[in-house]
């Protein structure tokens, strides 16, 4: 309860208290956090509006390890408030990969196209029921000093399809099914997307924390 108040407080109030970094180079991911950050009084912003660094490597075995990983490393370059998030696409039939390595499936150089490509020709033969996956997603907020302020995580389940459908999102949503919806995660808005996403459910999570840090300061 002391939460939610705290919580329309700091939502009432449209001077940014704090600047954060949000910690990607991914612009899908960017727009979806800054989206459903928007309504607090932070400033966001993104890598590119600071000067480039050495991209973070992404050592760790989980989604966490990675997220904690890229809010430390971009936190200490330019000593601001960082939110990072690590997330990527598990599936049943192919033992849980790409998982970790979701960005680089179809290895240096790759995009978005040839790791969908790479996806679905590996799913040759695999038969609709036995397609289930899901989006995956930690996020962390640290302060300057490295400092783990705030974390969430969150998972969207869906069905891996042969065909590419919708326009919006980034990555694999154009191959990932959401059966209740009855449609791809590129058919539908930012705005939709965000209140089911892996991504949407995190920031959610981190966002109380972070609203309620922002009614201490
Ligand atoms: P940063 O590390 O700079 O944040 P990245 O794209 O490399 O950007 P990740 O290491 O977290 O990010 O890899 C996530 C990959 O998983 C991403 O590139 C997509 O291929 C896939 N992915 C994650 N979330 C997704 C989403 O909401 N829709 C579609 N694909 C997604």
């Amino acid at each position: 309860m002391r939460l939610k108040v705290n919580l329309n407080r700091i939502m009432s109030s449209d001077k940014p208290k704090i600047t954060i970094l949000i910690a990607t180079g991914n612009k899908g991911k960017f727009n979806e956090i800054a989206a459903e950050l928007s309504d607090l009084p932070l400033k966001c912003i993104s890598l590119k509006d600071l000067p480039a660094v050495p991209e973070c490597e992404e050592t760790g075995n989980t989604f966490m390890e990675n997220a904690v990983q890229k809010a430390r490393y971009y936190s200490q370059r330019f000593k601001l408030y960082t939110l990072a998030d690590d997330s990527g696409l598990e599936v049943d039939a192919l033992g849980g990969r790409p998982g970790v390595y979701s960005a680089r499936y179809a290895g240096e150089p790759c995009d978005d196209k040839t790791n969908n490509e790479k996806l679905i020709k590996e799913l040759t033969g695999v038969p609709s029921e036995k397609r289930t996956a899901r989006f995956k997603c930690a996020m962390v907020l640290v302060d300057p000093d490295g400092k783990i302020l705030a974390d969430g995580e969150g998972v969207i389940e869906g069905i891996i399809i042969d065909v590419a459908r919708g326009e919006n999102g980034f990555g694999y949503d154009p191959h990932f099914f959401v059966p209740e919806l009855g449609k791809t995660t590129a058919e539908i808005s930012r705005e939709e997307k965000n209140k089911i996403s892996h991504r949407g459910k995190a920031t959610r999570k981190l966002k109380y924390q972070i609203a309620n840090i922002l009614s201490q300061i």
